[in-house]
């Protein structure tokens, strides 16, 4: 055996969460932590997710990525901050399959290749980043012995790669504490439930456009930040009472407050985004034609028979109580929206809330 022939490696998987409670806008770009807390629903990984593969050689003399297939370029800075955080986390390994010790020392010189692939169109315009970025945080966590010394670590090397990402770090319902501190070692995910909390809650995804979307999530928040007073209302006075609202709702399902809640959420994030300067359009004629579908569904029973939620694009998120109300939900909106005599929604993801 010659010094270059062993590789070490490490798979790993991690599903796209949705958030119920918003994420918009930085107070730092640099370690991304944001200007409110945010609650999101970590999906199966049969759903949405990434599965990323990470190697070391000594016979790698370069770091390098490939995303579906492709290989693109790791320099920029989201990747950068990441490996670098992992690496100073760097422990001695001993390779599971091969029982080769790789020290600490040796670490610092490896080199590492990413090999990285959505189980959904990267341009369906549904949240990509989120399982990636913490799906690779992750894996190389695992590779490089890098263990927590404080809990939720991890989470916060995931959000300097995407804000989103750390929600993805854990199964079922998720808080991302916006955390107090400059540094952000407390901007942290934190599970508030595990994935069989509330097994009976459905998730059902409306692709209404693949087109990537026009403004990007990263931009689009810095332009609200500089120009939305709404945004800095909602930050400060809304979302902190709305989170602990959310938190029990959740911890009770109770469906018919989650619902008002997170529907209000959204039309209150887009409200944000129509308020920031120029002005941002993520809801296409069909994302509206859902959310009054919905509306007047709800209103026509006298309490939420589902929820919907949109992010920086038009494909819709909507929620049921159990699977029951879940098909009936499916029946009206094949019946508004039949997908194949009307191309306005090309596919309907079903899924549960699980890891
Ligand atoms: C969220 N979104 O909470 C919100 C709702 C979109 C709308 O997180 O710049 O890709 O990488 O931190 O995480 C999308 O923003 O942005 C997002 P960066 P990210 O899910």
């Amino acid at each position: 055996e010659t010094q270059g022939d062993w590789v070490a490696m490490v798979t790993a998987r991690a599903p796209t969460n949705i958030a119920v409670i918003k994420y918009w806008g930085k107070r730092n770009q640099k370690l991304i932590l944001p200007i409110n807390s945010s609650i999101s629903i970590t999906l199966n990984p049969h759903d949405l997710s990434a599965t990323t593969t990470v190697a070391v050689s000594p016979s790698f003399t370069a770091d390098r990525l490939w995303l579906n297939g492709k290989e693109v370029s790791i320099e920029g800075d989201r990747y950068q901050n990441c490996l670098r955080e992992i690496r100073s986390r760097a422990t001695e390994v001993t390779d599971p399959k091969t029982s080769r010790i790789i020290t600490k020392k040796d670490w610092e010189s490896l080199h590492v290749h990413i090999v990285s692939k959505n189980n959904f169109p990267t341009a369906a315009g549904l949240a990509s980043s989120a399982a990636g970025f913490a799906c690779l945080v992750y894996a190389l966590a695992q590779l490089m012995g890098v263990r927590e010394r404080y809990k939720g670590e991890i989470s916060s090397i995931a959000r300097i790669g995407s804000g989103s990402a750390c929600r993805s770090l854990y199964g079922g319902f998720v808080e991302w504490d916006m955390g107090k501190d400059d540094d952000g070692k407390d901007s942290i995910a934190i599970q508030l439930a595990e994935e069989k909390h509330w097994e009976d809650l459905v998730v059902i995804i409306a692709v209404v456009s693949s087109r990537r979307k026009e403004t990007s999530s990263t931009l689009g928040m810095q332009d609200s930040v500089n120009t939305s007073k709404l945004l800095l209302h909602r930050a400060k006075e809304i979302v902190p009472k709305v989170m602990v609202e959310m938190r029990k709702a959740i911890k009770e399902r109770d469906f018919a407050t989650f619902a008002r809640i997170c529907c209000a959420d959204s039309n209150q994030f887009h409200a944000t985004c129509l308020d920031t300067s120029p002005p941002i359009f993520y809801l296409n004629d069909t994302s509206k034609r859902i959310i009054s579908m919905v509306e007047r569904w709800n209103k026509a029973e006298g309490t939420p028979q589902a929820a919907y939620t949109f992010d920086a694009g038009p494909n819709a998120v909507l929620f049921a109580p159990d699977k029951a109300k879940a098909c009936e939900l499916l029946s009206r909106l094949l019946f508004y929206f039949p997908p194949a005599s009307d191309k306005k929604i090309s596919s309907y993801v079903v899924g549960d809330v699980d890891m």
